[in-house]
């Protein structure tokens, strides 16, 4: 089924108001997602997602994490997306072919931003952030590990090798560079993924997606909560602060094609860091505080990883615009690792260490 379909799909949920158009939503790169309209005022909007059953193999798992996460934070009057159920009253719908369905109540004059406007909206998005770990950092219930290993450097490298090895769209001679890049960032960040790997951080709740389009505002730019929950489960709270400066931090977009526009915006960095760490205080220990500055880095890397991975499987994960997209987007990446790591000594300063 797809967009034309989306009426019927609608029906199957338990919303109020009839259906009246549908368009396509935001910036994501995984799920299809339309912003759906009712005819009567006083009804609300919707969001409507077919989540993709290729990057979750267990969809239940990921539509359970979702309900214990929102309604923890909605049992603490902390905003969330608001999940629709089905008139079955299920968390999800399951079309006749087999694919995946589900809805959200649609926030009025909610917007998201790719870059940051001002060093106030890094502010927000940092506490945001802060704020959303903190309030999940009492959670008992462990939640489902959606995709294992997500941001696990050893096993990131492992698939990249794979890829390597076995080149299946012959597009390896071409990327000489990138991976010489690889090569050379790779020891700088072993370090972190060791105390990782050696369980002296403590594991947390975190959302494991931080990007700065993740995170809704209103009008005014106050930050209203994090959306696109899929991937909160059990990480390290560096996940989160890593992958928000690698998209907000950088003076480029994620797939900028000329790499001279690249750079460290250390004054969005210090904003976004004051946001985190006052909402943070309630619970970073020390030696999490320790390994802040090597994050951005780190998490800039894995994902540009992920996407010369994809690149050289011929673009099976990320949903691409263009040929060559993801390798477009992979040197970014690469290009703004090398940056961070060059920028270490003022991101220490910055974090007052
Ligand atoms: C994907 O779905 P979206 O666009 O928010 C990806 C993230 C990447 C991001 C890169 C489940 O997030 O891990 O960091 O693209 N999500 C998944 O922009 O793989
Ligand atoms: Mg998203």
């Amino acid at each position: 089924m797809t967009g034309k379909d989306i009426p019927f799909i609608y029906k199957q949920f338990a919303c109020k108001g009839t259906y009246c158009s549908h368009h396509p939503h935001g910036s994501g790169h995984i799920h299809a997602t339309w912003l759906l309209r009712t005819n009567e005022p006083d009804a609300p909007d919707y969001i409507l997602q077919k989540i993709s059953s290729d990057v979750f193999r267990d969809i239940p798992a990921l539509m359970e994490n979702i309900r214990l996460v929102t309604s923890h934070l909605a049992g603490k009057n902390c905003r969330s997306p608001e999940l629709v159920l089905t008139t079955g009253h299920q968390a999800h719908y399951v079309d006749p072919e087999g694919a995946c369905w589900r809805m959200f109540v649609y926030i009025p004059d909610s917007v998201t931003f790719d870059h940051p406007k001002d060093i106030r909206m890094a502010y927000e998005a940092g506490k945001a952030i802060g704020d959303f770990q903190y309030h999940l950092s009492d959670m008992t219930i462990r939640l489902n590990e959606t995709i294992p290993g997500f941001h696990n450097l050893d096993l990131r490298m492992m698939e990249y090798r794979n890829a390597i090895l076995e080149d299946p769209a012959n597009r390896c001679a071409a990327i000489q560079r990138e991976r010489e890049a690889v090569e050379e960032i790779l020891p700088m960040l072993a370090p972190l993924q060791q105390v990782m790997a050696l369980n002296l951080l403590p594991l947390r709740v975190t959302h494991n997606d931080t990007k700065l389009n993740n995170i809704l505002f209103d009008t005014h730019r106050n930050a209203i909560c994090l959306i696109d929950l899929d991937t909160v489960m059990p990480g390290y709270i560096h996940f989160d602060f890593g992958d928000a400066v690698r998209t907000l931090g950088n003076t480029a977009d994620e797939d900028e094609q000329d790499l001279t526009r690249i750079h460290v915006d250390m004054r969005i960095f210090e904003a976004f860091s004051s946001g985190y760490l006052q909402a943070a205080s309630g619970f970073i220990t020390r030696v999490e505080k320790e390994w802040l500055p090597l994050a951005p880095a780190y998490m800039t890397f894995i994902i540009g990883l992920r996407f010369l991975t994809d690149h050289i499987l011929g673009d099976a994960y990320f949903r691409i615009h263009r040929t060559g997209h993801n390798l477009d987007r992979a040197r970014v990446q690469l290009a703004f690792a090398g940056e961070l790591l060059r920028h270490q000594q003022q991101i220490r300063h910055c974090l007052a260490m």
